[in-house]
């Protein structure tokens, strides 16, 4: 009898956005989880546009087999707030930089959470994407010693490309 096929290992980590534009900024934090060797799922899906979309996946995340999920989102960003209401997985939200306020508008709508709803903040535009897909990795880490090494790895390589003088 052949042997039951293994189940692919079903993405523990979703990032979403507001907007296809987000997506520029947004696959910052799926490529750093891609060179970790983690699988994400990439969804658009708006607070403002779609919120029945939004809510539909806030409410079903824990139980498709999320662990963290990554939203980012620019102006009036209330994707990762109204997601964390909805849910209890860790929620890291990106500010995306917004072509009117340079992404003030995104990291204020975002950050200031009542107590009791946390997002993790990161940093606007890319280097918060990235940052994000590296703190979702660094969460799963902790149930995941492969990963752990994996990320270690990462950040071992980092430190090493960094020169010890600047190019004349
Ligand atoms: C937000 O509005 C999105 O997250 C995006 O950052 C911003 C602008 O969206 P588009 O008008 O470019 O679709 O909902």
């Amino acid at each position: 009898m052949a042997e039951p096929a293994t189940p692919p290992t079903a993405p523990k980590v979703a990032i979403v956005m507001g907007s296809q534009s987000d997506w520029p900024t947004m696959q910052r934090a799926a490529q750093v989880l891609d060179e970790l060797g983690v699988a994400s799922d990439v969804r658009i899906v708006s607070a403002h546009r779609t919120p029945d979309r939004m809510v539909d996946f806030a409410k079903a995340a824990a139980g498709d087999g999320f662990h963290v999920i990554i939203a980012g989102a620019g102006g009036a960003a209330h994707l990762p707030g109204m997601i964390a209401a909805m849910t209890h997985l860790p929620v890291l939200g990106v500010p995306v930089q917004s072509k009117a306020l340079s992404g003030q508008d995104s990291l204020l709508s975002i950050v200031q959470m009542p107590a009791g709803v946390p997002v993790g903040t990161l940093a606007i535009g890319e280097a918060g994407a990235t940052n994000a897909g590296l703190l979702a990795a660094a969460i799963l880490a902790t149930n995941d010693s492969d990963l752990s090494q994996r990320l270690q790895d990462w950040r071992s390589a980092r430190s090493a490309a960094v020169a010890d003088r600047p190019d004349a």
